[in-house]
Parts: C-alpha cells; structure tokens; sequence
C-alpha cells in the first residue's frame, strides 16, 4: 500500500469550520482510500480497470464538492473482511494517516455494508462513506431544477431506509446541499425510519406531477417535427463541451465530475436545414447507484424518447473501454439497445489530445467498421470532425423516417390519439365531407405497422427529409 499525504494547508480550520464532537477531524479534510481486491481470475464484466484510473476517478470525486483532499491510498487486498472491508494493519496505518492529516472524513471507493461503515468510523475516529453516499451529496448539491431536487432527496432517502442501522457521527450541515454527509443520530433513526417512508410516499406523489408536466411538454414539443438527438457518455467525456459547440451554447462544462445534472434542451440547424432539438444530460459512471438510476429515469426520459442517442467517449482516458462497457450498461438499464447502431452513434471525443501514432490507430479502427457502426472521431474541443458528425446526423435521422399520408373518419377518435402516440402528426386537416387526411413520419419498423393498419401510403415528397 501506498499511503500519500496530499500537501496542503490546514486552511479548513483557519476558517474555523465546526469541527465534530466524535471526531478528532475536520469534515471537509478527506482522505481517500480505493481498496482493489487482487483475486485471480478477472471482475465481473470481464473489462478490467487500472487501479490507478479508480484512484484518480476517487480523487475527481471527492473534488468534485468542496472537499480537501488531504491523503489517498490504493490498496489491494486479497479478500473482503466481512467486518471492516480492509485487513486489521490496513486499517491502522490508515488511521494514523487520518489522525496525522486531522482528517475528518474517509471516503473508501468500494460498497460498503453499514456494519463495516460503522466499524471503520470507529477505527478511524472519522466519517466514512462509500461511493453510493459520495455520488449522492454531488448529486444533492448540484440539483438546480425541482425535478433534479425531489429525485435526488428520493434516491437518497432510499438509500438511508437501506442502511438504517448506521449512526455514531452526527455532522451538521454544513455544505449546502441537503447535508448527506450527515445522516440520523442513534436516538434519531427509529423516528426517522417512520419519517423517511412518510417523506418518500409524498415525494414520489410530487414527481408523479413534474412528470406530468413533462410529458405535456413533450408532447407538445412533439407536434413540432423535430427529432431529438440525446448525448449520453461517462461523467467528463465532454457532452456538454460537444453541446456547447454545437448549439453555440454556454452550459456549464469543465473538468468536473458530474459537472452536469440537470438536463438541458436546445435546438441545432444541420448543415441541410433541418433543425433537430439536441439534449445534453447527467453523465454516468461505474457503478452508479441503482436508486439513481431509478430515480433519475424521468430525466433521462429524453434519452430514452430520443430519436438518435450520440455516445460520446473520451478517447484519450485509459479506461476508454471500461467506461463504455458502463454507459452501455446503463443505456441497458434505460431499456435502450446499446448496440442498435440505426440509433446509437458512437462519438470518438478529445482526438486532439492523442499523439500521432493512436490518432491514426484510432482514425484506422473507426474506419474498418461497418456501415452505421462506424464511430465518428471528433474534437469538441478544437472542433474537429464536426462537420462529418453533423452530416451522419442528419443522415441517419432523414433515412430513419418515412413519411406517410393516411385518412382516418373523422370521429376515429382512437385511432386518430393512436397515431399521436405513436407517430410525429406533420399535418391534420379535416375535409367537408368527414374525413380526416393526415401526414406523420415515423422509423421504418414503425412505418410498415401503420401502412398495414391504415392502408397508408408514402409520401415521397418527404422522405429525403
Ligand atoms: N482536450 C480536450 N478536452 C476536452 C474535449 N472535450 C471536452 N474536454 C474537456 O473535458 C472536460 C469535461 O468536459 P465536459 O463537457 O464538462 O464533460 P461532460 O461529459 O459534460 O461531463 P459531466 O457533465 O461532468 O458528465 C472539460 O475540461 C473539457 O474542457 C476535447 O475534445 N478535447
Ligand atoms: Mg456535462
């Protein structure tokens, strides 16, 4: 094990920040500790990480609040203690390093039970929190609309019912947020197990409406015929970076994890005209917590709905395929089809930062793939490649959709909400005589099923898009 002092200055205390009765620390002093368990054999998944990158990944995330980094430690171990995760001597020399450093807090990258995350505070005479707590207090504290807000605190009360033995430490809030870090007191939790269903009841009740509201907008962004083309990659592959290029945008991008959360809609003209309404969204990351994945299904409805999904990767990062391997695992979870390549278009992102020899590597092996699986390499940053980007967009998205005229009775009242729900309505108009004449455009499958259904007929006119 390498145990490593981050040099800095004990500028938290200067600013006399409240420091904990049970602990010795400051709460804003961590210190970092990634366990990797060294077993032969392989992870599950069979795609392998660097330690190294896990460790850096930990670091980004600890600074991704304001937390100061004051130690950090890569340890590998040959099996999990069922008690305290880390072997006794582990836990030792961490704990002088935590006593050394006044830290205050211990973040350990790995997931924890309650049971071990209660035996390390008091062998640390620090907090502990595992990733899923870590994600979730980043998540807290950068929620900006409602909806971001009621997801959040619903993932996280879910996450507290799951736990509810823990205790000991009790901080205060301190950081905004909603105070994850701190957690119920002993005396408080039986109070807060009855509270905690209560509050999760009535949230849930509260997203149910935002989620009306957004479906209505949705659907009436829907009678406007553009498609929605959705970025989805790992946290700082450089979505919102891309966005901004190609809206001409200014959203929050940088060198942050989970720089974004809440998503955002603009529209974009193509090259050919068209205009299509881009969506730059949360970032994910390996093992994101399932209870985030499940609350922030709403938000990630636009991806969900997209027309076309860009899966923007940073080719530069080590763990390139690792992250993908993850991204994909959760576009499963989305239930979208990772490899469905009429829909998903793999974004080979930050070109510019590869030397010459894995730039042509790279340039070569995107192009030995077939047809639509063909990724598309790009610098969001120099701008590089958005030309050939833009052009596959619009491409893909005018040989998606096939236009078709159909008339309906006019007092067809189902098959006329039918065809809302299930087609883009270009065109409505209603005759003399009793007959609704409508155009809509839709993806190919689809198009077969309404031909067949409606005895509709192609429009050609439209179908260059
Ligand atoms: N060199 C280089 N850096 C890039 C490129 N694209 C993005 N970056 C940088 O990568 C970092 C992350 O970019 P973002 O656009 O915020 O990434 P994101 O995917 O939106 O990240 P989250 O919102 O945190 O999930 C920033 O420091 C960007 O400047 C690129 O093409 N080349
Ligand atoms: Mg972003």
């Amino acid at each position: 094990m390498e145990l490593k002092a981050a040099r800095t200055s004990h500028a938290g205390r200067a600013a006399g920040l409240p420091v904990e009765n049970e602990t010795a620390g400051d709460a804003t002093r961590v210190v970092v500790i990634v366990p990797h368990v060294t077993r032969r054999g392989g992870g599950e998944g069979g795609v392998r990480r660097s330690p190294e990158a896990r460790l850096d990944e930990a670091i980004g995330l600890v600074l991704a609040i304001d937390l100061k980094l004051v130690g950090s430690a890569l340890i590998g171990l040959s099996q999990v203690r069922p008690a305290t995760y880390l072997g006794s001597g582990k836990v030792e020399e961490i704990a002088e390093l935590v006593k050394a450093e006044e830290a205050g807090l211990v973040f350990v990258d790995a997931p924890l039970s309650p049971v071990q995350q209660r035996n390390l505070e008091k062998a640390f005479a620090a907090k502990v929190i595992d990733r899923t707590a870590l994600i979730l207090e980043i998540f807290g504290q950068r929620a900006r609309t409602k909806e971001g807000v009621l997801q959040v605190e619903l993932a996280h009360l879910n996450y507290q019912r799951s736990r509810l033995v823990r205790s000991w430490t009790h901080l205060e809030r301190q950081r905004g947020g909603f105070g994850f870090l701190g957690g119920p007191g002993e005396t408080q939790i039986e109070a807060d197990r009855r509270l905690i269903g209560d509050r999760i009841l009535k949230i849930e009740r509260e997203l149910e409406q935002v989620k009306r509201t957004r479906a209505l907008h949705r659907a009436s962004r829907k009678k406007v015929p553009y498609p929605v083309v959705a970025l989805v990659g790992y946290t700082n592959a450089g979505k919102s970076t891309l966005f901004n290029r190609l809206t001409r945008s200014d959203v929050m991008a940088q060198d942050l994890l989970f720089a974004t959360l809440d998503p955002t809609l603009r529209a974009v003209q193509l090259p050919t005209g068209d205009k299509v309404i881009l969506s730059d969204t949360v970032g994910f990351i390996s093992d994101l917590p399932t209870q985030l994945v499940a609350a922030f299904r709403a938000t990630l409805e636009e991806v969900i709905e997209a027309d076309l999904i860009l899966h923007v990767r940073d080719m530069a990062h080590e763990d390139a395929d690792a992250q993908a391997h993850d991204v994909k695992g959760v576009l499963g979870d989305l239930d979208i089809d990772p490899e469905d390549d009429h829909r998903v278009i793999e974004v080979w992102n930050k070109i510019d930062r590869l030397d010459d020899e894995s730039r042509a590597g790279l340039f070569n092996t995107a192009a030995r793939r077939e047809g639509d699986a063909r990724p598309i390499p790009v610098s969001a940053l120099t701008g590089e490649g958005m030309e050939p980007l833009l052009a596959t967009i619009s491409q893909r998205l005018s040989r998606e959709r096939i236009s078709l005229a159909i008339d309906l009775d006019a007092a067809d009242g189902g098959n006329l909400s039918w065809l809302y729900r299930h087609s883009e309505v270009l065109e409505r108009r209603e005759d003399g005589e009793g007959r609704l004449h409508l155009a809509v455009r839709v993806p190919p499958d689809r198009a077969e099923q309404i031909e067949r259904r409606f005895g509709a007929r192609r429009i050609a006119r439209t179908a260059e898009g």
